[in-house]
């Protein structure tokens, strides 16, 4: 199947007429191919958003909650087929897809169709009888790229809010997970959304990506990915003055006290370290545990993590499918040959599968302290380290020791101790006794290099809108 970009309402071949595979991740076969975008596929799309810009910009709010919830419906219409294609594109579990991802680009399209209806703005009145109000309105064209982790439902989460807000936007999907990307417009045609609202260009990060942080008439960026890459995209869009909204890597803590409940906290560790094979950015990597219990939990983890069920993602009773590319599965062994090597201990897992595509076993390690690499850089696959620590302060002193911020995940029930641990960690996200609970109204993003800027519930739509103060003399 050859795809195509999706400009100005229509499905259209790329100007360079080349294309490149798109590889099934559990069988390592090729499944599409994808167009090999540059420049000149931008700068149609770009034209196309501009084209589109005044009419949509003009729509009422409510014509474009109508659109947006429409799309919503034929998302949900067709979670089924949607999650397979995502199965099949990311290697994921069609578990996963079904119960997170599919569900989840729906929830971000009718949050938004609706938060778009209640965007409330400030007016302030001066003593000097003067009153100041805030005007915000959409900033044009929008720029959106997103990672193949999580492909449709990271395209929705800067899909929606953007178009919300009463841009038009050019979105550029990884080029390991376009298919999903691709029924969206399919979709979009359904659901009435006009030509050049949703443009979609498909291809590689350094010629289509690129290209759409250096194009003039672009006004934001919204990028989620690597933190290497987010400063690749800054670098390019910053001089442009372009706002830019950069939601990044992570090596996230998971904090274990001695009085959690074990129960939960193993159950939820287990999908919090290998839910995705692993490759969600908020996965907690880094599991420090009150030495009291620590034998008891690796024990216990080790067991759980080692009766997971790995295999063809399409199984419904599949626990953890297939990592996202032969490279992606080299990196993360790299890490695992690189802990025996930093003198740590493989508890369970470490080893690839013997068949077609690219499944690894979850993999827990012990025995490494903080200054490893293994536990400092992002590994982005079914890999954690498990650590012991001996005080409150030493568990914050070891969660905080890395270059990321992303999220983290503290189990305790001394509810003094957990609110005290969390107002004292680098992260922007932080779980108590729970994990991945998502409330889309609140700011979501990360610290240090995990990113720049919030999106989320409102910020998402302050982002993809200008703020106008006006002050009128009474
Ligand atoms: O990222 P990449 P990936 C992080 C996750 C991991 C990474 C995995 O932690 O580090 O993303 O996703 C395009 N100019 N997050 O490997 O390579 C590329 O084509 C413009 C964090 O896909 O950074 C793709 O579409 N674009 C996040 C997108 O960038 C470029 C949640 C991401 O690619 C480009 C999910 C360039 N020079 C994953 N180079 C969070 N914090 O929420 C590449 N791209």
């Amino acid at each position: 199947m050859h795809l195509a970009n999706f400009i100005n309402g229509e499905f259209v071949s790329p100007r360079s007429g080349a294309y490149f595979d798109d590889i099934n991740p559990a069988t390592a076969e090729g499944i599409a191919a994808i167009p090999d975008s540059d420049e000149r596929d931008v700068d149609d799309a770009v034209r196309a958003a501009r084209a589109a810009f005044p009419s949509w910009s003009r729509t009422t709010a409510a014509e474009r909650s109508n659109l947006l919830l429409k799309l919503a419906d034929l998302i949900e219409q067709n979670l089924d087929d949607l999650a397979r294609t995502e199965s099949i594109d990311n290697g994921k579990t069609i578990s996963l897809a079904k119960r997170l991802d599919i569900p989840r680009a729906v929830a971000n399209f009718r949050f938004f169709a609706t938060a778009i209806l209640h965007q409330s703005s400030d007016a302030h009145f001066m003593d000097v009888a003067a009153l100041n109000y805030t005007l915000r309105q959409p900033l044009g064209v929008v720029g959106l790229i997103s990672p193949w982790n999580l492909p449709l439902y990271l395209l929705s989460w800067k899909i929606a809010p953007a178009i919300a807000a009463g841009n038009t936007c050019v979105a550029k999907p990884s080029e390991l997970t376009p298919l999903t990307a691709n029924r969206l417009a399919e979709l979009s045609i359904e659901a009435d959304i006009p030509p050049g609202v949703i443009n979609i260009v498909h291809g590689y990060g350094n010629k289509a990506g690129r290209a759409l942080t250096c194009h003039d008439d672009v006004a934001a960026i919204s990028f989620t990915g690597g933190t290497v890459t987010g400063a690749a995209v800054a670098a390019n869009a910053a001089p442009r003055f372009k706002k830019m909204s950069l939601e990044l890597g992570g090596k996230n803590p998971n904090l274990i006290f001695a009085d959690a409940d074990l129960d939960d906290a193993i159950a939820t560790s287990i999908r919090s370290s290998f839910w995705n094979q692993g490759e969600i950015c908020l996965c907690g990597s880094r599991i420090f545990v009150e030495r009291s219990i620590h034998d008891e939990f690796v024990s216990r983890f080790a067991a759980a993590a080692k009766s997971l069920r790995i295999g063809d993602p399409l199984d419904a009773s599949t626990d953890v499918g297939a990592l996202i590319s032969e490279g992606h599965l080299q990196k993360v062994m790299g890490y695992t040959d690189l802990a025996t090597k930093e003198g740590g201990t493989i508890v369970a897992g470490g080893h690839r599968l013997d068949r077609p595509g690219y499944f690894v076993e979850p993999t827990i390690i012990t025995g490494l302290t903080c200054e490893c690499r293994v536990l400092q850089e992002e590994i982005f696959g079914p890999v954690v380290t498990v650590t012991p620590f001996d005080s409150e302060d030493e568990a914050l002193a070891f969660a905080n020791s890395t270059r990321y911020g992303l999220s983290a995940t503290i189990w305790t029930r001394d509810i003094s101790r957990a609110h005290r641990v969390a107002a004292n960690l680098d992260a922007g996200t932080i779980w108590i006794n729970c994990w991945l609970l998502r409330d889309l109204r609140v700011p979501f993003g990360g610290m240090k290099e995990s990113g720049v800027g919030r999106e989320g519930g409102f910020e998402s739509l302050n982002f993809f809108t200008e703020a106008k103060n006006v002050c009128v003399k009474i």
